[in-house]
């Protein structure tokens, strides 16, 4: 009998690991709990990435190239909104359109996102759960020294380049788990942060009001998987994040952001000299290979994890 296994995810990195995942459990085996702070209103229309890189990854329809997306989607519909003078720096594909279409209209008519995004994830063939860490929108927003930016103008449309000086979760108090994340917590083996950016990724799913002592609460060994590899970021802003808040662009330095509730962090191969400092903040220390570029390397590093069921 497998272990069960709740996963808490961003978009790109996070989606490698729970495809590694669904490779190698059981459907009912295994959940993510997927950031919303990214979700925003573009065109009209309510958009949910991480949500959205989840399902197509895991439903194998995601773009190889980009790693959100459709593959070999087309830009129609945008190219024409463009040239009658909307906004069109947010790339929306024609076939990720649709998808749109129907969550923002569905969510007019008052159905849940929790719910649409689980009939989405069926329709698409997502043989895992899917759940939106909560109903309410809580946009994230990016202090910077271009002003107050959504953090998808700020990733997107500004391409990063503003500096950043602090970040916040709007809304966030006013938010609760959305239904089946308390079972789904309660009833897992492990418990595991995907290499996802703890500013934005996975830090949004842990400020939602009760989420924390929800997972301090589960039996569950609770373990983190470190997005910095030898000082990098294997994608995304968080080295320049960390840099402008003031912090060292090491593994160590996520640790320390999620040891009040980790018990194994794990680093790259390449980040064994951390092992004593992280360990000297409390928590066990793994050291794996964490960098996933094939679908092997992603089976392997969930089967690796797995392993670790039990062994607290
Ligand atoms: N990322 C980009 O860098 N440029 C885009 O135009 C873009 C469009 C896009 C459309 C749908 C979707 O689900 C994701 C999209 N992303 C795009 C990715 C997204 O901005 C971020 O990677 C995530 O929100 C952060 O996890």
């Amino acid at each position: 009998m497998a272990a069960k296994v709740t996963l808490l995810s961003g978009g790109v990195g996070g989606s490698k690991l729970a495809l590694g995942f669904s490779k190698i459990l059981p459907p009912q085996q295994f959940t993510v709990i997927a950031n919303t702070g990214d979700d925003f209103q573009f065109l009209g229309l309510h958009i949910s990435p991480d949500c959205d890189t989840l399902i197509y990854t895991l439903a194998g329809l995601v773009d190889p190239v980009t790693g959100w997306g459709v593959s070999g989607d087309t830009f129609h519909a945008l190219e024409v909104a463009g040239s009658l003078g909307a906004a069109d720096w947010f790339r929306l594909g024609d076939r990720d359109l649709g998808l749109h279409l129907y969550r923002t209209s569905r969510l007019r008519e008052g159905m849940p996102l929790s719910e649409i995004t689980r009939r989405i994830a069926a329709v698409m063939g997502t043989n895992c759960s899917v759940i939106p860490m909560c109903d309410k929108p809580v946009p994230t927003w990016i202090d910077t020294d271009h002003g107050d930016l959504h953090l998808q103008e700020y990733l997107v449309r500004h391409g990063m380049r503003p500096v950043v000086n602090g970040i916040r979760y709007e809304n966030i108090d006013q938010a609760e788990p959305a239904p089946g994340i308390a079972e789904s917590l309660a009833g897992s083996d492990l418990i595991i942060a995907a290499p996802s950016n703890p500013f934005i990724s996975v830090g949004p799913i842990l400020a939602v009001p009760r989420m924390k002592q929800l997972i301090q609460e589960a039996r569950g060994l609770k373990i983190g998987i470190s997005p910095i590899v030898s000082g990098k970021a294997l994608k995304g802003p968080l080295a320049k994040m960390l840099e402008q808040l003031g912090h060292r662009v090491s593994a160590t330095t996520v640790a320390r952001m999620w040891a009040d509730w980790l018990e194994v962090f794990v680093v790259d191969e390449s980040d064994a000299g951390l092992r004593t400092e992280i360990q000297d903040l409390g928590l066990r220390c793994v050291v794996l290979p964490t960098v996933m570029t094939s679908i092997e390397d992603k089976k392997m590093l969930a089967q690796q994890i797995l392993d670790m069921a039990g062994s607290r």
